[in-house]
C-alpha cells in the first residue's frame, strides 16, 4: 500500500527519454500504487487540449489504463501546463484537482500544490501569472488558432529562459514565510509540491511542532517519486530512466 506524488516531468517530443521512463514508471511502479498524484508541470508546455500531438495520445493512453487496471490518478496544474482541461482530462481519466488541496494519506492530511505561488520573491513572476491565469485571457487564447498560439508560446518561452538567467536562487527557491503562512492557512502539518527542482525532505518546526515539506526533484537524467506507505513511512526516490 502506497501512494506516489511525481511533478516536474517536462515531458516533450524533445526528450524521449523522459517520456520512455515515464511510461515505464506506469508500468512497473505506479501500477502497484493505490494513487498516483500528478503535481504539476507533467508536460513542457500546453496550449490547448485541442493539439494534436502524439506525445498527448501516448501519455493519455498509459494513464487511462493505469486508472482501468485500478489506480487512480490525480492531476493539480504546473506553471507550464496550467492549460490542460477536460477533455485531456476525460481522454486520460484523471481528475483535476484545485491548485491547493488538503488530502488524507492513511490517516493523515497532507497539503498537495504545485509550488510556484510560494515562490514570493519573484514579484514579476507572480504578476505574469496572475495574468495568464485569469480565465478571460485563457479563453480569448484557447480561441486563437493554433499556429498563432504557437507563436505566442515559443515568444513566451524564449523571453522567460532569458530572465531566468539573472533570477538569483533565492528568488527561484521558495519563501520561508510563504511555506509557513501556507501550512497555516490550512492549519495542517505535512506539505508536498514541485516546481523549485530541488528534491529533499525539510523538517521546520512551527509553534514546537514539528513539520514536514517534501519537495519533488525535476526528470531530467534521473526519475523522481514521493512514496507514503500505509504506516507513513515517506521516502524520497530517484531512479535511472532507462533500464530495461
Ligand atoms: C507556460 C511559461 C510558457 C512560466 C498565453 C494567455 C497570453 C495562456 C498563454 C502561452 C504560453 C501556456 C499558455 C508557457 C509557462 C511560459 C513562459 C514562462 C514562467 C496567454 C493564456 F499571453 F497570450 F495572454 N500560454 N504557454 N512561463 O508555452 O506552455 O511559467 S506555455
Ligand atoms: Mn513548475
Amino acid at each position: 500500500m502506497t501512494t506516489l506524488f511525481i511533478a516536474d516531468l517536462h515531458l516533450s517530443e524533445n526528450e524521449p527519454a523522459i517520456t520512455a521512463g515515464f511510461l515505464a514508471f506506469l508500468q512497473r511502479e505506479a501500477i502497484h500504487a493505490d494513487a498516483l498524484y500528478i503535481l504539476g508541470d507533467l508536460f513542457e508546455f500546453w496550449i490547448g487540449d485541442d493539439e494534436p500531438n502524439t506525445l498527448h495520445t501516448q501519455v493519455a493512453q498509459a494513464l487511462s489504463e493505469l486508472h482501468d487496471k485500478g489506480v487512480p490518478c490525480y492531476f493539480i496544474h504546473g506553471n507550464r501546463d496550467f492549460l490542460i482541461g477536460k477533455r485531456f482530462a476525460k481522454q486520460s481519466k484523471m481528475t483535476l484537482l484545485p491548485e491547493e488541496l488538503v488530502i488524507d494519506v492513511y490517516g493523515e492530511k497532507i497539503l498537495i500544490l504545485h509550488g510556484d505561488t510560494l515562490c514570493t520573491d519573484d514579484p514579476g513572476y507572480l504578476r505574469f501569472r496572475k495574468y495568464i491565469r485569469n480565465p478571460l485571457i485563457q479563453k480569448i487564447f484557447l480561441s486563437l488558432p493554433l499556429f498563432l498560439r504557437l507563436k505566442i508560446a515559443n515568444k513566451l518561452r524564449r523571453q522567460s529562459k532569458l530572465s531566468n538567467r539573472t533570477k538569483s536562487s533565492v528568488m527561484m527557491d521558495v519563501n520561508q514565510l510563504a511555506v509557513i503562512k501556507k501550512l497555516q492557512d490550512h492549519n495542517v502539518i505535512y506539505m508536498v509540491h514541485g516546481h523549485t527542482h530541488r528534491p529533499a525532505i525539510h523538517d521546520l518546526t512551527m509553534d514546537g511542532q514539528v513539520s514536514k515539506r517534501a519537495v519533488l526533484g525535476a526528470w531530467h537524467d534521473t526519475g523522481s517519486v514521493f512514496k507514503i506507505d500505509a504506516d507513513n513511512n515517506i521516502e524520497l526516490i530517484s531512479f535511472p530512466l532507462q533500464e530495461d
